[in-house]
C-alpha cells in the first residue's frame, strides 16, 4: 500500500463548482447519476491534463460530456480507485453527467451508502464519498450541493439529505421524490443522505438575531421516547455557541438520525448529522448519567463542527486536528460548563493521560497533524482529537480568553468559506493578538509527551524560592531529536496554613495568586519574591500543558496538597500521586513476594476526605477513586498486570476495611435518591453512593451483597442498576447468573442497554472472564457486523481487562487476533481499532511480547488483510 505525504500536497487540478445528484434507492441497486460542473482550476501547479476522479466498488453506466458527447472506453480509463478521463476542456468549464451503480446492502464497512436495520444512510468522512459516485474526494475542493431522492414510498417515507426541502412529488410504481438543495459550498466528506421508516421529535430554536431553525431527530419508530434529552442538549449547544464563540447556525433546519450501525460516534454533515444511536437515545431506566453527559458532549461537538469544520474545513486531511483538536476543546468546555468544569477537566485528562499518552510513546505516535499516512481513517486518535484539544487549550491559557476569542473572531473573519490549515489558525490568533506563536507551532509537528522535571530551591536568606524546570521529549518513530516546545506551566503558592499568597516573579511582581511560567528552552529557573517561609508550590494547576510532571515530592506534602490546594484539578491530582506512589511500592512488594501493607497516612487521608462536607458530589466521588490499572501501567517500565491489579486491589480491600463505618453511612446516606432526575444534586448522590458501593463489594460480606441486590431490583435508573450488577458481576455473588438472566430478559429488545450486560461480563476480574468472553461471542445477539457489539465485547475484553486480555498463556491474544481477522473482511475500519491492544506489546515483558508479535504477524500475514489494518499492523512490528 502507498504512503501519503503532506510535503506532497499540491492544489486540485479542477475544481467542481456544483453537483445534481439523483439517487434512485433500492437496498442491491442503488442508481446513482451525478452532474458535475467543473473547471480547470487556475492555480494548478501541474501540466497534466488528464481528469482523475476518485471511485471504489463503483459499477459505472455511462459518462456524458457537456450534455452531448457520450464517452466511449477510448475516452477513459478505469483502475480500482479511479476513473481518469484524458481529454476535457482547458480553457472552459464543462459538464460531466456520469451514472453509477452501488449495492448498499453488501457494503459492510459501513463507509459509503449502506444498510442499517432496513434504513439507507452515509458515511463520507474521509474518504466515503468515493464509494457513492466518481468525484474529487478531497476536502479542498468545495461545492454547491443538489440531491434529488427517489424511493419506494412504504420503505423509505422519510427521504433526507443536506440544506433545505426544495421540490417534492409523487412518481410512478408506488415512488416518492424529494429535492434537497444545500445554499453552502462544502466538501464531499459532508455530504450525506438517509432514507427509511424513521420517527421524527420536532422543535425549534430561535437564534440571537431572531431566525427561527427546525430542529428534528430521526429514529427508528420503537426509539421515539428516548430523543428528549438530544434534543435539549442540541438547544444548549446552539445557545453555548452564540454566548461564547457569537456563532449562530446558518440553515433554516438542523436534523439529527440516530443509527444502530455506525463506525464511530457521530457525524456533522452540513443540516443533517447523522449519530451512533448510543449519543442520541437515552430514557432514566435505559441510559446511565454518563451516557446522559455523553450525549450532550458528542450533540454538542457535532453542532459545533457547523462553524469548526464545515464552514471552515480543511485543506487536507493532514490537518485534521484544525477541525477536531478545536472541536474537541469546545466541546469539553461546553460540557464542562453545563455541569462540573473540576469534574470534566479531571475526566478529560485521565483520558488523556492512560490512552494518549500510551499512544504518544508507542510505535504508533505521530503530530497532531502527521506528515505521512497509508489510510487515513486511522488518524482519527486520540492524539489527533484529544491532545489536539490540548494545544488548542494551551493557547486559550496564553493569549487568556479574551484573547482567545479575538483570535477565533479573526479565524472565523479571514475563513469563513474556505479549506484551511493548521497554521492558518495560529496565524489568525497571532495577528489578533500580536504575538509570535511560531515556537509553540511545533506543537504541530512534534509527537511525543515532553517531560518536565522541576527541582524546587527555597533561600531563606533571600526570601525566595526558585523552581528550576526542565523539558525533555524521548525520541518517537521517524523523529530521533525533538525540538524545544513552548510550554505554559500555571503555578499557585500556599503557605503553612494552606492559604494562597501572591507568586511575584522577580522580573514582575504582580501580586496575583497564580502565575502562568513560560517555558521556552530546555531549562529555565524562576524566582519568587517575598516568601518568609517556604511555601508549597502547586504546579501545572488545571492541567495547563500535556506533559509528564516529575518532582520530588513527599508524601506528606501531597496529603497537605489534598487538603488544601485551591485548584480543583491539583488537589485531585495530589491524592492521585499519593495513592500512585503508595500503590507503585506495592507492585513492587507484590513482585518480590514481600507482604503488603498500607501505610496509614492513605487511611488518614481518605478519613479526611470522608469527613469533610462536599457541595459537588461528583467530585467528592473522583477523590475518592484510585488510580486506574491503566494509568498504573502507564507508570510501569515493564507493565506487570498482575501486580498492578494485585497491589490496586489490595488498597481498594483495605481502605474498605478501614472506612467501612463512613462508606457504609456514605452508602446509606445517598441511596434513597430514587428520583430519577438529571441534575448536578442527584447526579453526584448516585456516583457517590455507587462509589462507596463498589468499595463495600469488595468486602463480600452479605449486608453488601443485599444492597447490591436490592438496588439491582429497585432501581429506577439505568445508573443506578448497571452499577449494582457491575458489583455483582465483579465480585462474588450468589446471585450473579440470576441477575444477569433477568437483566437479559428485561433489555433484550434495547441493544445499546444489551451492549452494557456484554461489556459488564467481558471486563470483569473474575477468574472465568476468559472463558465468558469466548462464549458471549457465540451469543445469538453477538453480531460482529454491528460495531457497537464488537465494541461492547471485544473491545471491553482487551482495553478494560487487561488482567484477563494479558493472561500469560496467550490466550487473549489469539482470540484478539482471531477476531480482528475475522472482521477485516467485513469492516476494515473497526478492525484496525480493535487492533489497537496489541500493538503496546513492547510495553510487557519477553514471554506475552513474543505472544503478542504473533499474533500480530498472524493478522499481518492473514491473506487480503485491509489497508487499514496492515498499517497499524506493519507500523507497529517495526
Ligand atoms: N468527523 C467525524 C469522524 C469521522 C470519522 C471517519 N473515519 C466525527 C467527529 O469527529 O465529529
Ligand atoms: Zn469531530
Amino acid at each position: 500500500p502507498q504512503t501519503i505525504y503532506l510535503k506532497d500536497y499540491q492544489v486540485p487540478d479542477y475544481l467542481i463548482h456544483t453537483v445534481e445528484l439523483n439517487f434512485t434507492l433500492d437496498e442491491r441497486r442503488t442508481q446513482v447519476v451525478s452532474r458535475l460542473s467543473l473547471a480547470r482550476n487556475p492555480n494548478s501547479q501541474s501540466s497534466e491534463t488528464a481528469l482523475v476522479l476518485a471511485g471504489e466498488n463503483l459499477k459505472l453506466i455511462r459518462i456524458v460530456l457537456n450534455d452531448d458527447q457520450e464517452l466511449t472506453e477510448a475516452d477513459y480509463h478505469i483502475t480500482p480507485e479511479s476513473l481518469i478521463i484524458h481529454d476535457v476542456p482547458q480553457q472552459r468549464p464543462f459538464t460531466l453527467n456520469i451514472e453509477n451503480e452501488i449495492n448498499p446492502k453488501a457494503n459492510t464497512a459501513l463507509e459509503g451508502l449502506y444498510l442499517s436495520n432496513g434504513m439507507l444512510c452515509t458515511q463520507c468522512e474521509a474518504e466515503g464519498f468515493r464509494k457513492i459516485t466518481y468525484f474529487l474526494d478531497r476536502p479542498d475542493v468545495m461545492a454547491k450541493f443538489t440531491t434529488t431522492l427517489v424511493g419506494d414510498k412504504d420503505r423509505y417515507p422519510i427521504l433526507l439529505s443536506n440544506g433545505n426541502l426544495i421540490a417534492q412529488g409523487d412518481d410512478d410504481n408506488n415512488r416518492h421524490w424529494v429535492t434537497w438543495e444545500d445554499p453552502f459550498s462544502k466538501p464531499c466528506y459532508l455530504f450525506a443522505l438517509v432514507a427509511g421508516q424513521l420517527e421524527c421529535l420536532e422543535d425549534s430554536f430561535t437564534t440571537l438575531s431572531g431566525r427561527k431553525v427546525g430542529l428534528q431527530i430521526f429514529v427508528e419508530q420503537h426509539d421515539i421516547d428516548k430523543c428528549g434529552h438530544a434534543m435539549q442538549s442540541l438547544k444548549n449547544a446552539m445557545a453555548w455557541d452564540e454566548q461564547v464563540y457569537g456563532r449562530e447556525y446558518d440553515l433554516d433546519l438542523y436534523m439529527i438520525v440516530a443509527v444502530s450501525h455506525f463506525n464511530m460516534g457521530a457525524m456533522e454533515n452540513k443540516g443533517l448529522n447523522i449519530f451512533n444511536t448510543k449519543f442520541v437515545l437515552a430514557r432514566p431506566d435505559t441510559a446511565t448519567d454518563s451516557d446522559y453527559e455523553h450525549i450532550e458532549g458528542v450533540i454538542g461537538h457535532e453542532y459545533f463542527h457547523n462553524w469548526t469544520g464545515n464552514r471552515i474545513t480543511c485543506r487536507d486531511w493532514f490537518q485534521l486536528s484544525l477541525k477536531e483538536g478545536f472541536t474537541v476543546f469546545r466541546d469539553q468546555e461546553f460540557s464542562g460548563d453545563r455541569s462540573s468544569k473540576a469534574v470534566k477537566r479531571i475526566e478529560d485528562v485521565n483520558m488523556l493521560r492512560t490512552r494518549q499518552f500510551a499512544e504518544d510513546a508507542g510505535p504508533l505516535a505521530h503530530p497532531i497533524r502527521p506528515d505521512a499516512y497509508i489510510e487515513i481513517n486511522n488518524f482519527y486518535t486520540l492524539t489527533v482529537y484529544e491532545k489536539g484539544a490540548e494545544v488548542v487549550r494551551m493557547l486559550h491559557t496564553l493569549l487568556g480568553s479574551e484573547g482567545f476569542r479575538k483570535g477565533c473572531d479573526c479565524y472565523f473573519q479571514r475563513h469563513d468559506g474556505q479549506a484551511v490549515t493548521c497554521d492558518d489558525f495560529v496565524s489568525a490568533m497571532e495577528a489578533a493578538n500580536g504575538r509570535d506563536l511560531n515556537q509553540f507551532r511545533r506543537w504541530y509537528s512534534q509527537a511525543g509527551t515532553p517531560v518536565i522535571h522541576v527541582i524546587e530551591n527555597y533561600r531563606t536568606d533571600e526570601k525566595t524560592l526558585a523552581l528550576t524546570i526542565k523539558q525533555h521529549c524521548a525520541p518517537t518513530p521517524g523523529q530521533p531529536a525533538k525540538e524545544l516546545l513552548h510550554i505554559p506551566i500555571t503555578v499557585g503558592l500556599l503557605d503553612k496554613q494552606g492559604n494562597a499568597i501572591p507568586c511575584n516573579l522577580q522580573e514582575s511582581a504582580t501580586g496575583n495568586y497564580e502565575v502562568i511560567l513560560q517555558l521556552t528552552a530546555a531549562e529555565q529557573t524562576f524566582t519568587f519574591t517575598g516568601l518568609a517561609e517556604k511555601p508549597v508550590a502547586s504546579i501545572l494547576r488545571n492541567f495547563s500543558a500535556p506533559v509528564k510532571l516529575t518532582m520530588e515530592r513527599s508524601l506528606d506534602e501531597l496529603a497537605f496538597l489534598l487538603s488544601y490546594d485551591s485548584d480543583t484539578f491539583n488537589r485531585w491530582e495530589a491524592g492521585q500521586q499519593l495513592v500512585g506512589q503508595v500503590i507503585t511500592g506495592l507492585i513492587v512488594d507484590s513482585q518480590q513476594g514481600r507482604p503488603l501493607n498500607l501505610p496509614p497516612i492513605i487511611i488518614d487521608a481518605f478519613k479526611r476526605v470522608l469527613s469533610q462536607s462536599w457541595e459537588d458530589l461528583s467530585y467528592f466521588s473522583l477523590l475518592l477513586s484510585l488510580p486506574s490499572e491503566g494509568y498504573l501501567a502507564e507508570q510501569m517500565q515493564v507493565v506487570d498486570v498482575e501486580a498492578i491489579h494485585k497491589a490496586r486491589e489490595f488498597v481498594v480491600r483495605t481502605l474498605a476495611e478501614q472506612l467501612q463505618p463512613e462508606l457504609e453511612a456514605l452508602y446509606l446516606d445517598n441511596h434513597r435518591d430514587e428520583s430519577g432526575q438529571f441534575d448536578a444534586g442527584a447526579i453526584g448522590r448516585r456516583r457517590i453512593k455507587n462509589v462507596s458501593l463498589s468499595f463495600l463489594s469488595r468486602l463480600g460480606n452479605e449486608k453488601v451483597q443485599q444492597w447490591s441486590t436490592q438496588q439491582f431490583n429497585t432501581a429506577n435508573n439505568m445508573t443506578d442498576q448497571i452499577a449494582a450488577l457491575a458489583n455483582i458481576v465483579n465480585y462474588p455473588h450468589p446471585a450473579k447468573q440470576e441477575c444477569l438472566t433477568l437483566f437479559y430478559q428485561k433489555w433484550q429488545q434495547e441493544a445499546l442497554v444489551i451492549d452494557k450486560w456484554f461489556a459488564i461480563q467481558a471486563s470483569s476480574p473474575m477468574p472465568d472472564a476468559f472463558a465468558t468472553v469466548v462464549s458471549l461471542t457465540a451469543h445469538p445477539a453477538f453480531d460482529l457486523g454491528t460495531p457497537n457489539r464488537v465494541r461492547a465485547v471485544i473491545g471491553s475484553f482487551t482495553q478494560a481487562n487487561s488482567l484477563h486480555f494479558h493472561a500469560v498463556n496467550g490466550q487473549g491474544y489469539e482470540f484478539l487476533a482471531n477476531h480482528v481477522i475475522a472482521l477485516d473482511i467485513l469492516n476494515p475500519q473497526v478492525a484496525s481499532r480493535m487492533l489497537g491492544p496489541l500493538t503496546s506489546w513492547r510495553r510487557f515483558d519477553p514471554t506475552r511480547q513474543n505472544l503478542m508479535k504473533t499474533q500480530l504477524e498472524r493478522v499481518m500475514n492473514s491473506p487480503s488483510i485491509s489497508r487499514d489494518v496492515y498499517e497499524v499492523a506493519s507500523k507497529s512490528l517495526m
